[in-house]
């Protein structure tokens, strides 16, 4: 009868405990899904370490309520359908709470529709194409869309190299580059400056001599160009090499020491928009770019705090979250609790608002409302 009672109770006993431990001991297993590797890897890696040196700090603090972060990472690779297996695997088999990611927006607009099916937040750091957001109400943002940056960017380029006329080059087969060119074309209508001739290049182009040479011929004041960091750095040091003195002016693809890799001195007088800064003297960014070179041994980039902000974000919201260990509840309550974040960290004072309606009029997620400054590049830096 005893031992009878005992195998009854020992399930219960046994359920109990472990319950107990999901709920107090358990770390909080984020998924992280960036480009790691192929071209976009220069700002999937930035991505990655902005990640890490913020979940450490938050750990080497004690964590969320006690709990740590466990970061869960792979390598999406730029590539679409990579986005996809690995959003699939962080969210059905690794169970995370919400994924970040992924790097680019053409690999966003693949992987979301899955996160928003499955109902868990995907979080981007570096999407900055139209449309993103409005994937559905799981998908949220801090980087700063195109639309936001590119009229600001470009305004501060005509004045301050007294450009009259332009010409255009983009990539015609990547989701930000193509959202980029079009944001840039309503620009430059806008602000009423004639473009003397547009050309576009595909994914892996390596050779763009034949569009520069006939950029070349018009004669413009400046070279417009809605390129991810790889290419804009060859088409930079290619206009040189065919005589041409042009400033460009770049979209969120510019943002990254790739472009200096590869362009090097050839990128002097670039100008894009960024909400962050090295040359911000806030206490917040001056610590952060401490930590990482410290961390990293090299100088953070735009993505890395981007990065390194999101998941202080996440971290600040998760503190008013009361986790239940039931992970479908879990994943709903980040989603409600997000909105209301407020953060003032590395790229400086961030909140989110909500993406305009969508036409079918589904349900929307969340844009930053953050502002951008205008950098220009000068010996392999943006100042
Ligand atoms: C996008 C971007 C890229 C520059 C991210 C690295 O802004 O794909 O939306």
């Amino acid at each position: 009868m005893q031992i009878r009672h005992l195998l009854k109770v020992l399930p219960a006993l046994l359920i109990g405990a472990s319950l107990a431990s999901t709920v107090h001991a358990a770390d909080i297993k984020i998924g992280v899904a960036e480009a790691l590797t192929g071209p976009a890897g220069k700002y999937g890696v930035a991505i990655k370490n902005g990640f890490t040196l913020a979940a450490d700090e938050i750990n080497a603090k004690g964590g969320v309520n006690g709990n740590k972060l466990a970061l869960i990472v792979e390598d999406e690779q730029g590539k679409k359908e990579e986005a996809i297996n690995v959003f699939k695997k962080l969210i059905f088999q690794d169970k995370v709470l919400m994924v970040f990611g992924p790097t680019l927006s053409n690999s966003a607009f693949a992987a979301d529709p899955i996160a928003n099916a499955a109902k868990v937040v995907a979080f981007g750091t570096s999407n900055t194409a139209d449309g993103i957001t409005q994937m559905g109400p799981y998908t949220f943002r801090n980087s700063v869309m195109e639309a936001d940056v590119l009229p600001v960017s470009t305004r501060a380029a005509v004045k301050h190299f007294n450009i009259k006329k332009v010409a255009v080059i983009y990539g015609n087969d990547d989701a930000f580059t193509k959202d980029g060119y079009n944001v840039f074309k309503a620009t430059l209508a806008d602000q009423k400056i004639p473009v003397t001739d547009t050309e576009a290049y595909a994914k892996g182009d390596v050779d763009f001599k034949a569009q520069l040479t006939k950029m070349k011929a018009g004669n413009p004041d400046a070279i417009v160009c809605s390129c991810l960091a790889e290419e804009a750095g060859n088409i930079i040091l290619q206009a040189r090499s065919l005589g041409m003195k042009q400033p460009f002016i770049g979209g969120n693809g510019f943002n990254s020491p790739k472009l200096f890799d590869i362009a090097k001195d050839a990128a002097d007088n670039s100008i894009m928009g960024s909400p962050w800064s090295s040359e911000n003297t806030a206490p917040a960014n001056q610590a952060f770019i401490k930590a990482y070179q410290a961390k990293f041994n090299m100088a953070p980039d735009q993505f890395a705090a981007q990065a390194y902000d999101a998941m202080n974000i996440l971290a600040a919201t998760l503190k008013n979250v009361k986790l239940s260990g039931n992970l479908a509840k879990d994943r709903e309550a980040v989603r409600v609790a997000l909105p209301e974040a407020k953060w003032d960290g590395a790229t400086g004072k961030f909140s989110f608002r909500p993406a305009p309606a969508s036409k079918s009029g589904k349900a929307v997620g969340y844009d930053a409302q953050q502002d951008a400054i205008v950098n220009i590049a000068q010996h392999n830096k943006f100042v």
